[in-house]
């Protein structure tokens, strides 16, 4: 009785443990498809709709306000700004869409 449930005990922590390996490989490529998709380098026309988009008053620039659009923008502002005059110009843009 206790090797039967031993025996079982043992069958089921072995399907737990492939079930958790297919899981975290499953996991894992998905990690690995987010990971690499903003490092692929965005088209040009893709890069100047996003900015065109995002520039609400369509000055050229992005204010840190017209940046919270783009998460990606945002949270980098303060490297992407890199002249520091508070604002993502579209060169500044496509230059931190492209690295
Ligand atoms: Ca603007
Ligand atoms: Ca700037």
């Amino acid at each position: 009785m206790t090797q039967r449930h031993s025996r079982i005990t043992a069958f089921e922590t072995r399907s737990l443990m492939l079930i958790a390996s297919v899981t975290l490989g499953v996991a894992g490529s998905a990690y690995a498809q987010s990971t690499a998709a903003p490092a692929a380098p965005a088209g040009d026309a893709e890069v100047t709709a996003a900015f065109v988009k995002a520039d609400k008053n369509g000055d050229g620039k992005l204010t840190r306000e017209e940046a919270a659009a783009l998460p990606a923008v945002a949270v980098s502002f303060d490297r992407i700004d890199a002249d520091k005059d508070g604002a993502v110009s579209s060169a500044e843009f496509a230059k931190a869409m492209k690295m």
